[in-house]
């Protein structure tokens, strides 16, 4: 009896491990996060069909500069009380800006107060942009091709010129010279769908759940979505973040590879699969597209809500009987918004560098980064303690490979209290740091977003006395978990925050810090353990009363922000800061360096890491790489050495591993390290 009680409980522990090790091998938690057909908005627009839009522009005029027209729906519906609010038009402004920019705004009807105003992300497009706008003094009208209805066409450069057909809407840029050539447009498939905001009414279920969460969605349905086409074109890129091939993939149409849209909503996604179309933690709304002839166009839509983006196959649209002009080969693409409104910006190219110097002169440049942080980085989650610095420290030298930088992670706080030092591991934190600094090299460690409530920490107490932290629906400071256990977030959308943010990083409050210590941002998604798909709730309220929904994508980008001013005032404005964030957005490259998170130490992660570093490149973020040697798992030596070799041409260039993994700086694996030894 006692032998088979043995025997069944070595058969079920055997299950058990068996269990666990299929759940490493596919560990990405594919059901903790939604896909198309979960995200009403998403479902509804990728059932619409070629030509259901059915708007048409009135009233196009020229004013202050910009052309504008209203947007209303061919056939208005019978007028009753109800009906009323679903024909308020929308308001569109087009403008022109230097080297080739076209800019498309479209909004609702702010004279005839919707419900809410909706969200225009802040402080992503330069100051400088504005300067180089372009006033429009007159327009001409014309009819194209048989149309029944005019189409009014702008001056946007000496080669191009702008169009607003009229019936059925639409928005392209043709070549002067043979006026029957496009390069981009909007809505030639008349797929366009603005969700106007409308009082609730008895008996409107707006709430949307998933997995045991509640979206309270107060303001409804509010999305917006539309179709994009690049005209000459042989392959689009960029929108990244994903792990996925530099020529982005068809996601819709006969025999494609993906079944779901490219999804943008940053996410802290454990152990990221190495092809899919699947959103990682940063979100860039740019796409480039590009012909074998040479000639390259772009399209940036400013909006920081919930994005999927179809790239439609061949045939995608076989049955839709809409044909577009002939003779040209074109990419199409269709855009969804769970919210924001169209702040749409179309470059012209023609060369692929000038989309990107265009791209990058409405969001910024990226920072000249300081010269030690383009050389060799050392990271591990975690260096034990002041003596495991120094041992590594020493290790390099007496190996003599040049390293530059060391860092510390999450362990190194007081209970992952951020700004402090556990004050028996790291006791003399400004002593470690000269160190380093007397052989040149300088040290970064992590702040995350999130804030420990504990009354006794001194963060915590000033900011729930100023009332800085994201509210919920009750008015209330939002809790969710993370590292420290119970935490709340600071409002990062509010400039007021950003700046107290950023005294936090003067050498008096950040007490330890010395000058050659930068910083290192981890789960600004923001990552929020206990909330829907790891991230904060959508209707948690900022500064302004915005939902978290429309901000989303930009919380991180905010929070990279106030940190990167924050070195910067901390050296008076004198020495440039080094600040690296996963989460990011337009814009990013003017605060610092970005990586693509937690990879796995296998041969398909050492080579996606290159598309997805070629494509952030391609969208301005210019200084971004991969943990070198991969952070989960433990990789073999060749496989260490192909990843250092490919590393050393990332821009930003680190070696990292998860706290679980063996320990692999370089001079552990002996000679079988010297190149000879690889096969
Ligand atoms: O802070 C711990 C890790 C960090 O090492 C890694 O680089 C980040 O991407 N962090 C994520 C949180 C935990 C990951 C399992």
């Amino acid at each position: 009896m006692k032998s088979q009680m043995r025997i069944l409980c070595f058969l079920l522990h055997l299950l058990l491990v068996l269990f666990l090790a299929s759940q490493t091998v596919l560990s990405w938690k594919k059901d903790e996060f939604r896909n198309c057909n979960q995200t009403p908005f998403c479902k509804r627009a990728r059932s619409r069909k070629p030509g259901a839009c059915s708007l048409i522009a009135h009233d196009v005029a020229i004013s202050d500069g910009h052309l504008t027209a209203k947007l209303l729906p061919k056939t208005l519906p019978e007028l009753d009380q109800g009906l009323e609010d679903q024909i308020k038009p929308l308001i569109l402004t087009l403008s022109i800006y230097q080297d080739g920019i076209m800019r498309l705004k479209i909004d609702e009807d702010l004279s005839l107060e919707p419900p809410k105003r909706r969200f225009q992300v802040p402080d992503v497009i330069i100051p400088d942009f504005e300067n180089k706008k372009l006033w429009l003094q007159r327009v001409s009208t014309e009819t194209i091709d048989g149309d029944a209805g005019p189409s009014s066409v702008v001056y946007l450069s000496d080669e191009y010129e702008a169009v607003l057909r009229h019936d059925p809407f639409e928005v392209y840029v043709r070549e002067k010279k043979s006026n029957d050539r496009r390069v981009v447009s909007l809505n030639s498939h008349q797929l366009f769908d603005f969700e106007q905001l409308r009082p609730k009414k008895e008996g409107d279920d707006w709430e949307e759940r998933f997995r045991g969460h509640t979206d309270t969605r107060p303001y409804g349905p509010q999305s917006i979505s539309f179709d994009v086409s690049f005209y000459g074109a042989d392959f689009v890129s960029g929108i990244p973040e994903h792990a996925t091939s530099l020529a982005l993939r068809p996601t819709r149409g006969p025999g494609v590879d993906y079944s779901e849209p490219y999804r943008l909503f940053n996410l802290d996604v454990f152990e990221y699969l190495h092809d899919s179309p699947f959103g990682l933690y940063g979100s860039i709304p740019f796409m480039i597209a590009h012909g074998k002839t040479g000639k390259s166009s772009g399209f940036f839509w400013l909006n920081a809500a919930e994005m999927q983006i179809d790239v439609l196959g061949d045939g995608w649209d076989a049955e839709s009987g809409i044909s577009l002009p002939s003779g040209q080969k074109r990419i199409d693409t269709f855009w969804m918004s769970e919210a924001g409104i169209v702040d749409a910006f179309f470059f012209l190219g023609p060369g692929p560098k000038d989309v990107v110097s265009q791209y990058t002169s409405v969001t910024g440049k990226p920072s000249m980064p300081q010269l030690f942080a383009t050389a060799y980085h050392q990271c591990r989650w975690n260096y034990r303690d002041e003596e495991d610095v120094e041992n590594v420290d020493s290790k390099f030298d007496e190996h003599d490979i040049p390293y530059d930088v060391l860092w510390l992670d999450i362990e190194h706080t007081d209970g992952k209290r951020y700004f402090t030092w556990d004050p028996v591991l790291f006791p003399h934190p400004e002593d470690m740091q000269k160190k380093l600094a007397v052989k040149g090299r300088h040290m970064v460690t992590i702040v995350d977003p999130h804030v420990k409530r504990d009354e006794s920490f001194r963060l915590h107490k000033q900011a729930t006395e100023k009332g800085y932290y994201v509210k919920d629906a009750s008015g209330n400071d939002y809790e969710g978990w993370c590292w420290p256990g119970s935490s709340s977030y600071l409002d990062m959308l509010n400039p007021e925050i950003r700046s107290w943010w950023g005294d936090k990083f003067s050498y008096k409050e950040y007490v330890g810090s010395t000058p050659t210590l930068y910083i290192w941002n981890d789960m600004n998604e923001p990552s929020v353990f206990n909330g829907p798909e790891v991230t904060m709730p959508r209707d948690i309220l900022h500064y302004g009363g915005i939902e978290h929904r429309e901000l989303h994508n930009s919380y991180g980008y905010f929070f990279h922000m106030a940190t990167s001013d924050g070195l910067l005032k901390r050296g008076d404005g004198k020495s440039r800061p080094f600040v690296l964030s996963r989460a990011f957005y337009a814009g990013s490259q003017r605060y610092g360096a970005v990586w693509t998170g937690d990879n796995t130490a296998d041969w398909d992660q050492l080579r996606v890491s290159v598309p997805m570093i070629l494509t952030l490149g391609l969208t301005g973020m210019s200084f971004s790489g991969a943990d070198v040697g991969g952070f989960f798992g433990n990789p073999e030596p060749e496989l260490l050495v192909r990843w250092y070799q490919l590393g050393a041409y990332y821009p930003f260039f680190r070696a990292h591993a998860h706290l679980d993994t063996k320990r692999r700086e370089p001079w552990l694996f002996g000679y079988i390290f010297s190149t000879s030894q690889i096969s």
